[in-house]
């Protein structure tokens, strides 16, 4: 039987400590402790994480490191490491680092090394993403490739996606990018009608090949194709990525085109794996490789840093710290650099789906809230549309700032101004302003008495808004695999805490069957006893109209 967090002796510490802490000002705590960025700031794996700006002391963080000793993170990351089945409602191991583990590294699961299996997917990929870069690899026309479509969802889309714009800067000039996921046939169609199907190369990307708008997408794609091409073109223009090779074949694309994986990788945690395979096309294998080396040097940095200084560990517990004491609901993720503004819609997949829980790995109703809502945009879109909540709202929501410290182009005085936007929202929601600084404003501005009183309240903030910042030298392929690496830890050592398994994905599941009965009633016959007669009016509405 699992303990639960709220009688963990740590957590109760915790919750006396918050009592005192939650009428903490940072800048009280700035001004109290002038070594507070040095102290608390960790560097790994070519990134740098400022946590300073968080509403914590030292004693805050030994009692938030001792909760992580009690909740057994380190034998729990052990164990995810060394390949048991973690994944205790699916029954499998949890090996997503497994596939940025160098080649001369062995790992047993079920007797079989995954690292030799790993390596030998990725010794296919290389020589298919060369020839397709190269032009060798020819469409049935005998013109080179130009357009790229993967067709997958979720996590088969979310990372390519992410990956593919965070690294555009490292793309083949020849090829352009597309990714197809939504059933909603205006995703395909707007696609379908700017390609060519002489030079477009559809991945086909699904883990069980079964999912129903991939697989919906994938043949209308090949419909499409076969006006074009004959059905012998079809293994140049058609390869798939999937763990089930007989649903492969059932499509009709060859094994031989085929990139597998493994059931031991769960789809949000997938951009590692033959998933990756747009993005290897895109920044060509080299680079690819480059982004496995910087997830594996986070993966090492999480493995044997001590608690006080492993990266992942301290975000996740400042996250907890938020979600648990102050009831912070959300978490918002601003990045400065407008490569990765998928970057916060990923996450809010990994993250969300991870912990998005409300039982614990033993079946019990959690006693403490779970993963709160992760969302965001790019600054500094973000700061001419929902940072007024962020500084004067009636919530307090934590937000994660990420920045590359050199920009990826060549315009002048643009990274400055990104820049010094990010450090300056970071600064105000830290310090934020006081009637008594708004007031002096308004004075040296000559305004009246009477328009300072009304307008104080208004051009007050509060401050106290805590907020993280990772910094990195430049957005490349290593730092990329070294920051998703990091919320991917940051998620693990979350779930450990909460006591969820971060690894299946029942509501996902559930969405995979609702939708059945609807459709074949909104084409076929209506069944009106097994609905409400919202659900039976809407069918109803739809029916009428198609
Ligand atoms: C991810 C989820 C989910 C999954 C999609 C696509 O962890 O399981 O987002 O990736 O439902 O599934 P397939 O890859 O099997 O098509």
């Amino acid at each position: 039987m699992r303990q639960p967090i709220l009688t963990a002796a740590a957590f109760q510490a915790l919750q006396s400590h918050h009592a005192d802490a939650r009428h903490w000002q940072l800048r009280d705590l700035f001004n109290e402790h002038p070594a507070r960025f040095a102290d608390f700031s960790v560097e790994a794996a070519d990134l740098f994480l400022d946590y300073s700006k968080n509403r914590l002391n030292d004693t805050t963080m030994q009692l938030l490191f001792s909760l992580a000793r009690e909740r057994g993170i380190e034998p729990r990351r052990d164990a995810m490491f060394a390949g048991e089945k973690i994944n205790t409602t699916e029954r499998r191991a949890v090996l997503h680092t497994a596939l940025r583990a160098p080649r001369d590294t062995m790992l047993r699961v079920d007797e079989r090394n995954v690292i030799a299996d790993v390596h030998a997917v990725l010794d296919r990929i290389q020589p298919f993403t060369e020839r397709v870069r190269s032009g060798l690899w020819l469409g049935y026309g005998g013109k080179a490739i130009t357009d790229i479509v993967n067709i997958g969802i979720g996590g088969s889309y979310l990372g390519p996606k992410m990956a593919c714009q965070a690294l555009r800067a490292y793309a083949h000039p020849r090829l352009t990018m597309h990714f197809v996921s939504n059933v909603d046939g205006n995703d395909l169609d707007a696609l379908l009608q700017k390609v060519n199907p002489e030079t477009t190369l559809f991945i086909i990307a699904s883990k069980t090949f079964t999912t129903l708008e991939t697989m919906m997408n994938a043949h209308s794609a090949r419909t499409w194709f076969l006006t074009h091409g004959a059905a012998t073109d079809l293994p140049k223009h058609f390869v798939a990525v999937s763990t089930n090779t007989d649903a492969v074949r059932a499509f009709g694309i060859d094994p031989e085109n085929m990139f597998p994986f493994w059931d031991w990788v769960g789809g949000r945690y997938s951009i590692w794996s033959a998933i990756g395979l747009p993005v290897a096309l895109a920044i060509g294998f080299d680079n690819f490789r480059q982004f496995l080396a910087g997830g594996h040097a986070m993966d090492q940095h999480f493995r044997s840093a001590p608690l006080e200084q492993n990266m992942p560990v301290i975000l996740a517990l400042i996250g907890v710290w938020y979600r648990n004491f102050f009831d912070s609901t959300s978490l918002s993720i601003a990045p400065y650099h407008q490569d990765l503004s998928d970057f916060p819609g990923y996450l809010q997949q990994l993250d969300m789906e991870s912990n998005g829980k409300r039982v614990a790995v033993d079946g019990t109703a959690l006693d403490a809230a779970s993963c709160p809502v992760v969302w965001g945009d790019v600054g500094t879109n973000g700061q001419h549309a929902y940072f007024q909540l962020l500084h004067q709202g009636t919530d307090v929501i934590p937000v994660d700032f990420i920045a590359a410290l050199k920009p990826g182009h060549g315009l002048a005085g643009h990274h400055a101004a990104l820049l010094a936007n990010c450090f300056a929202q970071s600064e105000a929601f830290m310090r934020g302003k006081t009637s008594g600084e708004a007031r002096a404003e308004m004075q040296a501005q000559h305004m009246t008495a009477a328009d300072i009183d009304a307008l104080a309240p208004h051009k007050t903030f509060p401050g106290n808004r805590p907020s993280n910042t990772i910094l990195m030298d430049a957005l490349t392929p290593a730092t990329l695999g070294a920051l998703v690496a990091l919320y991917e830890h940051k998620t693990f050592v979350q779930g450990v805490l909460w006591g969820v398994n971060s690894f299946d994905q029942w509501g996902v599941e559930l969405g995979k069957v609702l939708a059945k009965n609807i459709q074949s009633e909104l084409t076929g016959v209506p069944q009106p006893d097994r609905h409400d007669s919202s659900t039976n009016g809407l069918i109803a509405r739809a029916r009428a109209a198609m």
